[in-house]
């Protein structure tokens, strides 16, 4: 950022460009984007779940919380050498970004820690920008992953402070904001975004971004998720969000938050190339690849490299 004052950015002006005619919303965020970033240029990100599964929140969209029955099979820490076959993998395949993500709720500092921290510190000497996403962290563990290296860690708000004891109770709206002011206190870049398609309103949304421009500095990345409705999950029955709302999600994301990566999350199974181009279109300009989300599925590489190659898109 530059050392201008930072502008506020009320809820009216949001409300205002979330609510506008859709082709046009699209045609405003292209020309931004264009502004701000290299126009087709993709980053993109690899995602490994190196902990999966018996997570004590109740997080109703979640597959790897202990309270529902999804099928997800409960799995410890992942050895190094395993982590780090996966990050150059995903480095051969053309990520410029290796995320790790656990199931925990927040992180304890013991010896699972400590392995991460050694994670974090060779995945980065593969030449990939390392990020996590493991819960809620003190101003101390988020310290120590900076000096182990760490680039990003990915925390999301997932929606707006009103709707949020609707879809968490064993956590605040407060407790993510902590975390992800102790992430920026150690100088770590901040990953975050939310979920759209659990049932919240436009206002819903709009209050999600509003947090998200507010906050201190706002994030470098904003992973914008349409829910994946698992079964076994309190949100098993929730219909496939509209694509007009994810695109329109995305382009008001592009506009409040210019500089920021906007990334076309969960989800992206669904959609064809066409309306993953609407997307890039609107904004977006990151996304996860590989075949694997955390513990659904994701785009096959051949299917993304084929997307690539019609799109005129490159990789960052
Ligand atoms: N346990 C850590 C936490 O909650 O921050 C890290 C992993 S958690 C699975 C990361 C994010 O994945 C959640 O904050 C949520 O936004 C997203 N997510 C989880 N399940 C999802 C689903 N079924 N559909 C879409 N996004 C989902
Ligand atoms: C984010 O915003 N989306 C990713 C990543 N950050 C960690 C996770 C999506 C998870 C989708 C459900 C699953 O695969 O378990
Ligand atoms: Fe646990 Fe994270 Fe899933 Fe919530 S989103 S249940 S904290 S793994």
């Amino acid at each position: 950022m530059s050392g201008a004052a930072k502008r506020i950015v009320t809820r009216e002006e949001i409300q205002t460009i979330y609510h506008k005619p859709l082709l046009e919303l699209v045609l405003e965020a292209a020309n931004v984007h264009k502004q701000h970033h290299k126009f087709g240029e993709v980053q993109v990100s690899s995602l490994l779940s190196i902990k999966t599964g018996g997570c004590s929140e109740d997080c109703s969209y979640c597959p790897q919380a202990a309270r529902y029955n999804t099928g997800v099979d409960v799995q410890a820490l992942m050895k190094t050498e395993d982590v780090l076959a996966a990050a150059q993998n995903a480095k051969e395949g053309g990520a410029s970004r290796f995320c790790m993500g656990a199931a925990w709720r927040e992180v304890r500092d013991n010896r699972d820690f400590d392995r991460v921290l050694n994670m974090v510190k060779e995945v980065n000497a593969i030449g990939l920008q390392v990020c996590c996403t493991l819960g809620m962290l003190t101003e101390q563990q988020a310290q120590k992953l900076a000096d182990a290296g760490l680039y990003a860690y990915n925390h999301n708000i997932d929606t707006s402070a009103e709707n949020y004891g609707n879809i968490i109770s064993t956590r605040t709206y407060d407790d993510r904001l902590n975390t992800i002011n102790h992430v920026r206190k150690a100088g770590i870049t901040v990953c975050s975004g939310g979920i759209i398609g659990m049932g919240e309103s436009d206002e819903d949304r709009i209050g999600m971004l509003h947090t998200l421009v507010n906050l201190p500095v706002p994030p470098e990345s904003v992973p914008i998720n349409a829910l994946v409705a698992v079964s076994g999950t309190p949100m098993e029955t929730q219909k496939r969000v509209p694509f007009h709302e994810l695109i329109r999600m995305i382009a008001t994301a592009r506009l409040v938050m210019p500089q920021s990566d906007v990334r076309l999350s969960a989800g992206r199974l669904e959609l064809s190339i066409a309306e993953q181009a609407l997307c890039f279109m609107a904004g977006a300009n990151s996304i996860f690849a590989g075949d694997k989300l955390l513990t659904t599925p994701n785009p096959e590489f051949n299917e993304d490299k084929h997307m690539f190659e019609v799109l005129g898109l490159r990789p960052r």
